[in-house]
């Protein structure tokens, strides 16, 4: 069994986008730039924000955190986005998810300059990804991409069972790896709550990708032997025994799946730290499409 290291992988990513605005900067260019924007309080977005503003630190880029208060109107946020549009300094913004209920979501994802867009959220990025053309792919489906690039897992004619079928996670991935391609080729199955018989799929499924976020949904009698096992989910469980009062888990009842795959990712240390690492590919690519 490989145990999938999306810690160092991210780390290594993070360090060869550090030498890019090296060269950028030898240029005399300016540092790419990241702004996201968090309305409201919530303790895991902040935590997500925050590590991504540190993750900018780390490898030279300049960044910008634009703080909303939680009442903030569906009207001023729009106002906001289309300041960020405009302005020339940035190269690309973020919209931490979720926002709170009072704003829709859609109207804001629609309002962001789709080449600033480099959470690739905008339906025009989402179209051009299913199309194959080039684009902003959303981070976390593009971290699971350069997973299995880099630990060269084979795809080629691979049954793939995705569980979940959210914009942001679930649909993407079964898109990217049924395209073209050295690591896609891939036969999908999409999984969601009204899939019947679920078992007997990924019983027969060489690879697994789970984006549910529930906590041991997936089990060793669920598998077959061999299978990749790629867990998307991330659930935060209260737990007064932890310095910050909670541990996070993902879907895969890991020990006992991991005795029967060939590759698997933990949580944590698997694809969350990819997402911030490709949130960081996506803004250098916005610095080099947009110059
Ligand atoms: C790890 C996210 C749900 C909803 C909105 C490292 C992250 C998570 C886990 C992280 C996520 C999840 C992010 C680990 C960003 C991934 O070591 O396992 C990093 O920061 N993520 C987000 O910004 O919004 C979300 C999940």
């Amino acid at each position: 069994m490989v145990l999938i290291d999306g810690k160092a992988t991210a780390n290594q990513i993070k360090n060869e986008i550090a030498e890019e605005v090296k060269a950028i900067q030898s240029k005399g260019e300016r540092a790419p730039h990241l702004a996201a924007v968090l309305v409201g309080n919530d303790g895991a977005s902040l935590t997500y924000v925050g590590s991504k503003v540190r993750s900018c630190e780390k490898v030279g880029f300049d960044s910008s955190l634009i703080r909303l208060p939680e009442e903030t109107t569906e009207a001023e946020l729009l106002t906001k986005i289309k300041e960020l549009n405009q302005d020339d300094t940035l190269d690309g913004y973020i919209v931490q998810l979720p926002l709170p209920k009072h704003i829709d979501e859609e109207k804001v994802l629609l309002a962001i300059d789709p080449k600033k867009d480099v959470d690739g959220f905008h339906p025009s990025n989402f179209g051009r990804m299913a199309l194959e053309l080039e684009t902003f792919i959303p981070a976390t489906p593009f971290g699971i991409m350069q997973l299995i690039e880099r630990y060269d897992i084979d795809t080629q004619g691979k049954h793939v069972v995705v569980i979940g079928r959210s914009h942001i996670v679930g649909r993407p991935i079964s898109i990217l790896m049924s395209q073209k391609g050295a690591y896609g080729n891939a036969t999908v199955t999409v999984a969601h709550s009204r899939t019947k018989d679920l078992k007997s799929l990924t019983q027969q499924a060489d690879i697994i990708v789970s984006a549910l976020g529930v906590p041991g949904f997936v089990t060793a009698d669920m598998v077959k032997k061999g299978v990749v096992i790629i867990d998307v989910g991330i659930t935060r469980v209260e737990d007064a025994s932890k310095e910050k009062g909670y541990y996070i888990t993902g879907d895969v009842d890991f020990d006992s799946v991991a005795q029967k795959a060939s590759f698997i990712t933990p949580v944590p240390g698997g694809v969350g730290p990819m997402t911030i690492a490709m949130l960081l590919k996506n803004t250098l690519l916005a610095r080099k499409w947009n110059a």
